[in-house]
């Protein structure tokens, strides 16, 4: 049997071995090492509220409340009007705003246009849905505020779930959600996609929950796309100190100590093979490390070949701007800095459609 610490950037699995006990080993030292375990309390069903819906010419919006053990958290729908069997990304998002003082479900999501213009998303026949991740759990050190985490019971050791694994169920909620619907959205089309902390909660999300087609990690960088071995960028030093709550307890283990990590970053990208994955990163995001980024894709691409699919299919030299998707991993670096634009979408968009009818 193959001893999986022996070398974490080469897979000595055949297909039959990953699927039989390589890939369940890898994922339980990334949940144990780095996120934490989702608790047995998690797997509850969740009771959805439709809590506000509005029409306008071109979207049915709802604002939609989930509630387990007594506890509330929401996410926002937006569906192409009547259209069914549509393809949709759920995006987790920590900055969302809600437009509380009228409760204006349009101001609502013209207001998310830093992160995603919903009208350019609805025109080309997706749906999308908002998670706002901080009401999941808080995106703060030493937060008193209630979380899932807190109503599913307390972080009680060193491999409990941290924000990050909470926000990734949250993304599995939705989906949950949406097979609760008549038909408005295909299930067989589903994306998770997050910018930054989101990019490394919905390659999280893919990697445990194979509803997700695609994961898209925006700059997701350290503890997300990125390696964490000979990062340039931030360091598991630095994010473990600037945000202990986002991970579980053993990954301060790590800290300036990663070459004695049991897996690297690749790996939690393997683990959504042989479906899709599309990482971007920006020329100037050094913090992200793009060169580790996109070395990751590349690594990772030897768990898709597993399945006789291509992972990443570029060249040594990448240009800039260019979106390589020929593969099951899609990869692009723009020229720009840390965020998610509607010219990153675009790019994000051709490559669901090209999946969708594959
Ligand atoms: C940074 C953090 C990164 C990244 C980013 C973000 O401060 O160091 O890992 O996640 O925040 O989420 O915007």
């Amino acid at each position: 049997m193959t001893n999986v610490k022996d070398d974490v950037f080469h897979n000595r699995f055949s297909l039959s071995e990953w699927q039989e006990f390589g890939k369940a080993s890898i994922l339980d030292l990334i949940l144990s090492e780095e996120y934490g375990y989702r608790p047995q309390s998690s797997k509850q069903k969740v009771q959805f509220i439709v809590a506000e819906e509005k029409h306008t010419d071109t979207i049915h919006i709802r604002k939609v409340y989930m509630l387990i053990n007594g506890y509330k958290m929401k996410f926002h729908l937006y569906v192409p009007e009547g259209k069914k069997h549509n393809k949709a990304f759920v995006f987790v998002l920590h900055e969302y705003v809600e437009n509380t003082s009228s409760s204006d479900l349009v101001n609502d999501y013209q207001s998310l246009k830093h992160y995603c213009d919903v009208d350019n998303v609805i025109s080309r026949g997706y749906a999308i849905a908002f998670v706002s991740t901080k009401e999941v759990a808080p995106d703060k050190k030493y937060s008193k505020r209630a979380s899932v985490i807190k109503a599913l019971g307390d972080k009680k050791t060193a491999s409990s779930w941290g924000a990050i694994q909470a926000w990734s169920w949250a993304a599995s909620k939705v989906v949950d959600y949406f097979e609760t619907l008549d038909d408005e959205i295909d299930l067989s089309k589903v994306a998770v996609i997050g910018h930054s902390r989101g990019g490394k909660t919905a390659l999280l999300a893919a990697s445990q929950d194979e509803r997700f087609l695609l994961a898209v990690s925006s700059c997701s960088g350290n503890s997300g796309a990125a390696l964490a071995r000979n990062n340039t960028g931030e360091t598991i030093d630095v994010i473990t100190r600037a945000f202990p709550y986002w991970f579980c307890k053993n990954y301060k283990k790590y800290r300036n100590k990663e070459e004695s990590l049991p897996f690297d970053q690749h790996q939690l990208i393997g683990l959504i093979a042989p479906r899709y994955v599309y990482v971007f990163s920006a020329t100037g995001d050094s913090w992200a490390c793009p060169k580790n980024e996109l070395l990751s894709c590349r690594y990772a691409s030897q768990y898709f070949n597993l399945y006789g699919v291509d992972g990443l299919i570029a060249p040594e030299e990448i240009e800039v701007g260019k979106s390589y998707q020929n593969g099951h991993i899609a990869y692009h670096i723009k020229d720009g800095i840390h965020n998610i634009e509607t010219r990153d979408w675009n790019m994000i968009m051709d490559y669901f459609d090209k999946i969708g009818i594959n």
